[in-house]
């Protein structure tokens, strides 16, 4: 006769295998800028049975599960060794996150965690948590993960047990199994998250964006993405950050403005994936968009479509922090595919599939926003007028 331990890790064996073996469907497009995926990519419920349980029967009798699991969301991407790796920011109920490889052979399903998650190395002051990581193949040689390390404040007044700083990671690898780990960014402009490395040297130096803000949830007088250099990585510092990209009143990035991954390069200029969060009466609301910059200066944003490229939609909605997108990895393929790997609500990861060539289009031709109702009207009305003329 089969146990209760038997019948329980049967079961959800065989769950866990059909899940992770699943094959996902690209959803039809109306907008034609991008198309979404039927199934979210990665989930808690992917996260191995052997980080979870004990398979022992003896010390494990009701196929408990030791160690849970929250969310699985926030993945650095890249493209390595012809598979697709995510690094993910995955979410113990502890409330820890830590960093785990999951791979796929085609970027859109069967997706599989390493055997192990990360083991990061620590600087003299541990974290407390860690998360968001972007990657950067750097000329120098080495894959950059730059992230959130988050520490409690050290000047938070007696029963303040939630105030916490912020600061910018920095750790590398040649194999994702192995890492290096750097001192944290020092930087003047205050707090630090949505920092990315550039993959170039610019004068010589190490090139950061960054995203400076004035305490861990204020983003106070810190204006959007800054830029700044860093004469060397193993004690990285950048004495200035230029705001090269504000927030902005009345937009989808008026309350906070930061970079997501590293920029992709295309003939018309570098294109960047970011986030913009607005508050409403139900709290923040994160969303994605694209812009261009120069070919020739990473820093200097040329076209700005108006509004969100990806904002949450139904499921996505609702999560642990409801009504957010967030993206911190993408991947240009070299057919120019472009794999958008965006988490929802602090929760789940999904992707969601372009093309450069598209990406282009629309930040060459999608209106900018002109900041007041009425010039919004006139642009529709532009585009009204020019579709009147059509035969
Ligand atoms: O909860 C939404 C996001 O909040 C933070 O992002 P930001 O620094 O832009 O406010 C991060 O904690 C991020 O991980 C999270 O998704």
């Amino acid at each position: 006769m089969s146990t209760l331990f038997d019948t329980r890790k049967d079961k959800i064996e065989k769950a866990h295998k059909e899940l992770l073996s699943n094959k996902n469907e690209e959803l039809f497009s109306t907008n034609g800028i991008y198309s979404r995926y039927k199934n979210p990519i990665l989930t808690r419920e992917h996260v191995p049975l052997n980080w979870r349980f004990d398979m022992n029967p003896e010390t494990n009798p009701f196929f408990m599960e030791r160690i849970g699991f929250n969310a699985a969301f926030n993945a650095g991407a890249i493209k390595w060794n012809d598979k697709y790796l995510l690094i993910v920011r995955t979410e113990g109920n502890d409330r820890k996150s830590f960093f785990a490889v999951a791979e796929s052979p085609n970027g859109v399903d069967n997706f599989k965690f390493w055997d192990k998650p990360i083991t990061l190395p620590q600087t003299d002051e541990w974290d407390t948590n860690v998360y968001d990581m972007r990657l950067t193949a750097h000329e120098d040689g080495w894959i950059y993960g730059v992230f959130c390390t988050e520490r409690k404040d050290p000047n938070a007044s007696d029963g303040d047990t939630s105030s916490a700083t912020a600061a910018a990671g920095i750790a590398r690898t040649k194999d994702f199994k192995t890492w290096e780990r750097l001192p944290d960014l020092i930087s003047h402009g205050g707090q630090q998250r949505n920092v990315v490395l550039f993959n170039k040297f610019v004068d010589g130096k190490y090139a950061f964006f960054t995203r400076p803000q004035d305490g861990f949830i204020d983003t106070g007088k810190g204006g959007g993405i800054g830029w700044g250099l860093s004469k060397t990585i193993e004690n990285a510092e950048v004495l200035t950050e230029d705001i090269i990209d504000q927030k902005t009143y009345h937009t989808v990035y008026e309350v906070k403005n930061g970079l997501g991954p590293h920029p992709i390069k295309t003939d018309k200029g570098w294109l960047h994936l970011a986030h913009g969060v607005r508050n409403t009466a139900a709290g923040l609301r994160y969303v994605l968009y694209v812009c261009m910059a120069d070919s020739n200066d990473v820093s200097k944003i040329t076209h700005k479509p108006a509004g969100h490229f990806i904002a949450p939609l139904q499921d996505e909605r609702v999560g642990d922090v409801s009504n957010v997108v967030f993206s911190n990895g993408w991947i240009a393929d070299d057919d120019g595919t472009v794999f958008i790997y965006y988490a929802s609500s602090d929760t789940r990861m999904h992707v969601a599939k372009t093309s450069i060539d598209q990406l282009v289009d629309y930040c060459l031709n999608t209106p900018q926003d002109q900041l007041h109702s009425h010039l919004s009207v006139q642009t529709i009305n532009t585009l009204v007028d020019k579709n009147n003329q059509v035969k």
